[in-house]
């Protein structure tokens, strides 16, 4: 059996959610709301210490790290394919991921919680924001939250919106001549970039806008028109995923 914790379908939740959907298989959903702190359970910090969703447990047995997720999930349930044929261009379906959770994953938290994320914020019942953030365990995630509360600043998310530039660069060279990132068809390299880019075009329209990023919005309209995409958003509690964000991971360069 397989079970997944997660949050709404952005971001690293989305990762997971969408290969599931894209390879037909059964799940027990198991959501978590992130912004009333129940990644903080100490039930779900045994399954994962960090307290960051998604965990997906199967046979008992959890994994973490969306990455790391997917790529398992290629290797044990291969019928449905989600990487490339070739070394090369499974190299560069790699090389995708690894760009997300370095570089991509946080400054899009930092511009998406700027911009979205205190306004669901829910202190659990019987506390306050603040016992609930010196109650979690690892020091940080207790510094992304504090960090996140106070106020990112001007200069944190300027760099944000470079590192952005520069990934809008990278997307629009990769789908010059091609319809998904890594050469050699859809794979988990579309999978990790997505639920990132996504929150952009509305928060962030001049640097993913019809005259600065013509072929990441024809992308993203390809990604979102896929029958597992609109499955996975589907799964949204909000109603809408991408109008909501939590805090990220940290920042693991150019910090
Ligand atoms: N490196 C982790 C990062 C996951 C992550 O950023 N999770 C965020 C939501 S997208 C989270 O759980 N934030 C809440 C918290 O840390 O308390 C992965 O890729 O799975």
């Amino acid at each position: 059996m397989i079970e997944l914790y997660h949050w709404e379908p952005n971001a690293a939740s989305a990762r997971v959610l969408i290969a599931l959907k894209e390879k037909g298989l059964q799940f027990q959903s198991r959501y978590l709301d992130v912004l009333a702190f129940e990644q903080h359970a100490p039930a779900y910090l045994a399954l994962n210490p960090s307290g960051e969703t998604p965990v997906l447990v199967r046979d008992g047995e959890p994994f973490n790290e969306a990455s790391y997720i997917c790529e398992y999930l290629e290797e044990a349930f291969p019928e449905t394919p989600l990487m490339p044929k070739t070394p090369l261009d499974r190299w560069a379906a790699r090389a995708w991921q690894k760009y997300v959770d370095d570089y991509l994953a946080a400054s899009v938290s930092d511009l998406a919680w700027a911009a979205l994320g205190s306004a669901g914020l829910k202190p659990p019942p019987g506390s306050s924001i603040d016992d609930a953030v010196a109650r979690i365990p690892m020091q940080e995630r207790r510094d992304a939250w504090r960090g996140a509360l106070e106020d990112l600043g001007e200069e944190v998310l300027d760099k944000a919106r470079e590192r952005v530039r520069l990934t809008v660069d990278k997307i629009e060279t990769d789908l010059e001549d091609r319809d998904w990132l890594a050469p050699g068809g859809y794979s988990l390299a579309d999978i990790a970039v997505y639920p990132y880019m996504n929150y952009l075009p509305r928060i962030e329209p001049e640097l993913v806008g019809k005259r600065t990023a013509p072929h990441t919005l024809a992308w993203l309209k390809r990604m979102s028109e896929r029958p597992a995409v609109i499955a996975a958003e589907a799964m949204s509690r909000t109603g809408d995923a991408y109008a909501t964000a939590a805090p990220g991971p940290e920042h693991v360069r150019w910090g």
